[in-house]
């Protein structure tokens, strides 16, 4: 006989008579717990090519996929077996403030040789990820990144599904990282974007090979773990069906390619339909950094069917607070910086700083709304107070000549109107794109409390000025 764990306890309590459950009393399952363990180690990105040196949890680049279940409670601890401080932050998942691992904001750093026990529920399905929040535009890019899974109560019918984590390395001949974190002219610009794309962890190119069969539905779960580069994903010889954004459902739709910048996630269904023995490529076709990523072959093995599978791939929402822009209250933030476009004057520690100032003597290149904020330094200090069960649009206004993909922690936020216009449908998202002196209006309900970071996922660009906190509360 099949009983839940719950249903067995109160079995239980009412065999044992008087034993009975109080109303309202709740069995928590326990959580489940994982450990992660941030340490050096090398590993080859190409098979037979020399080993590069990473930072990564458990010994890997990207770290092992955390994989749970929606409404689930995990307890995760996170061991710093570096030499710097760190502390891990869980992308895109709605955790309590305290446990969203931005060192100095939400808890301590945690120092080399310490470690830290996150634990939390999971309110949200979807696909989400985990990285350090401490100096994130050097310890990102070492390889500290991982996907964190979680599934739906009914997942939709698919034959397969693949997790995959892009990311960049900036590598030599020899394989080892080039030490060049920070530097000005990648803070000042596009970011630091690496010469070798990642997919989970193997170099990309259409040497690459995805094995597929004809007939098979795969559900592929899309994550841009780069410190700074934009992908512009297509796919040759099949549609791709887009489900879920940033980890939350959308209303399936076929696109031709799919953007996706630093931080987000999208989920996608692709019908392998193709005959036995083709081969289609998986590109990336953004400006900066056109060229192929993978190779789909298809097997010669029996089809495992002819036509594409029936069964529906909407996914259920979750229950997100929905914003009413009737009584939302508006506010504002403006973007300035960066080496093409206008100069402009930011305050740093309340003095103004022209451009080049912000850069020689600052090590800053980017401003919202007239500041420069140094990394968690001045963090306590938020940008932006909101009451808590506020309804808020926020416009974002780009006034520089990059773009910016921003993320609001602690929050999903539905995008609502792009350069003054309403867009259909809204997404769900805690990371979007505003393109250069595009404006971007989000609309959210500010329903949990504390100091939320608020900054672009170019991590050169967030340690270069543009990040701050929003307080709830
Ligand atoms: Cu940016």
């Amino acid at each position: 006989m099949n009983m839940s764990r719950r249903e067995f306890i109160k079995s239980a309590a009412v065999s044992a008579g008087g034993l009975a459950m109080m109303p309202g009393m709740v069995f928590a399952a326990p959580a489940r717990a994982m450990t992660l363990r941030a340490a050096p180690f090398e590993q080859a990105v190409r098979t037979g090519g020399p080993r590069t040196n990473f930072w990564g949890f458990n010994g890997g680049v990207p770290g092992p996929v955390l994989k749970f279940r929606k409404g689930e409670s995990v307890r995760l601890v996170v061991q710093n077996a570096l030499d710097v401080d760190s502390a891990v932050h869980w992308h895109g998942v709605r955790v309590p403030n305290a446990m969203d691992g931005v060192p100095h904001v939400t808890q301590n750093p945690i120092r080399p040789g310490d470690e830290f026990v996150y634990e939390f529920a999971l309110p949200d399905s979807g696909t989400f990820w985990y990285h350090p929040h401490q100096s994130s535009f050097e310890q990102v890019p070492r390889g500290l990144y991982g996907a964190l899974i979680v599934e739906e109560d009914e997942p939709i019918e698919v034959d397969r599904e693949l997790v995959w984590v892009l990311s960049d390395v900036r590598i030599g001949d020899d394989g080892r990282q080039t030490e060049d974190f920070g530097r000005i002219l990648d803070v000042a610009n596009d970011g630091r974007i690496g010469n070798q794309v990642l997919l989970n962890g193997k170099a990309a190119g259409a040497e690459l090979a995805i094995d597929v069969r004809r007939g098979e539905r795969i559900r592929l779960r899309l994550i841009n773990a780069a410190a700074a580069r934009i992908f512009q994903l297509g796919l040759a010889g099949h549609a791709i069906n887009v489900i879920a954004f940033d980890g939350q459902a959308v209303e399936p739709h076929v696109v031709e390619n799919l953007q996706l910048g630093p931080g987000m996630r999208a989920d996608l269904v692709i019908d392998c339909m193709q005959v036995p023995g083709g081969r289609y490529l998986l590109t990336d076709s953004h400006r900066r950094n056109a060229g192929p990523l993978a190779t789909l072959i298809y097997s010669d093995a029996r089809p495992l069917r002819d036509k594409p599978l029936s069964a529906p791939i909407r996914l259920a929402p979750n229950q997100l607070p929905e914003p009413d822009l009737a009584k939302a209250t508006e506010h504002y933030i403006m973007f300035q910086g960066g080496m093409r476009g206008v100069p402009v004057i930011g305050l740093v520690d309340g003095k103004p700083a022209k451009t080049h100032e912000l850069m020689e003597r600052h090590g800053l290149a980017w401003t919202m709304n007239y500041t420069a904020r140094h990394e968690h330094s001045l963090m306590h200090e938020p940008f932006l107070h909101l009451n808590l069960g506020e309804h808020v649009v926020l416009r974002m206004i780009n006034e520089t000549d990059f773009v910016h993909p921003m993320h609001l922690h602690g929050h999903f936020f539905r995008v609502i109107a792009v350069n003054g216009k309403k867009v259909t449908p809204q997404p769900w998202h805690d990371t979007v794109i505003m393109g250069p002196r595009q404006s971007v209006d989000v609309a959210f309900v500010a329903d949990n409390a504390g100091d939320w970071m608020y900054h672009c996922h170019i991590l050169d660009h967030a340690a270069g000025g543009m990040m701050g906190t929003i307080r709830v509360g």
